[in-house]
């Protein structure tokens, strides 16, 4: 059974969100991907968050745009963690998207990762630390996953001028 849920608003945050879904399969964590919005579909949402312990969710990623309500509201109707991706928007570039999900009142709370791809990257990686809590694959996967982006730019040859 996936322990990640990758949830966004609209089929057109999955060129985004599916940066989250590269990384969780890199690392070996197996993840469900589905379009639930908060507001086309509001009981959806509300069923999906509501019963995302009892489907042994351990962590849910939620990516959305414009009044990007989405992370906050699943998050409402559940204690799992939720990690909310801002997804960068015609009009604003993803800066309401941003601000809908970082201010977030005291009492609820979910994790922001940044506009755009790399939010969506990082919150797979995310996920898969904490997944990696309790699974020593997922660990050791995410310790290489690091170790090779930092030999990476050691191994960089000194910058020339052109
Ligand atoms: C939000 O509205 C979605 O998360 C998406 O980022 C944005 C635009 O959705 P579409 O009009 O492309 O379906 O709910």
């Amino acid at each position: 059974m996936p322990k990640v849920a990758i949830v966004m608003g609209s089929k057109s945050d999955w060129p985004t969100m599916q940066q989250a879904a590269i990384m969780l399969k890199n690392l070996g964590v197996d993840f469900d991907a589905k379009v639930v919005s908060a507001h086309r579909t509001p009981d959806l949402l509300t069923e999906f968050a509501k019963t995302a312990a009892e489907n042994d969710y351990h962590v849910i990623i939620g990516g959305a745009g414009g009044a990007a309500h989405l992370p906050g509201m699943i998050a409402a109707h559940t204690h799992i963690p939720v990690f909310g991706v801002p997804v960068r928007s015609s009009q604003l570039s993803g800066v309401d998207s941003l601000y809908s999900i970082v201010q977030m009142p005291k009492g609820v709370a979910v994790g922001t990762l940044a506009i755009g791809e790399a939010g969506a990257a990082n919150a797979g990686l995310l996920a898969a630390q904490v997944i990696a809590l309790h699974d020593k694959k997922v660990a050791d996967a995410v310790i290489a996953f690091r170790k090779k982006q930092t030999d990476t730019v050691l191994a960089l040859d000194e910058l020339e001028l052109p």
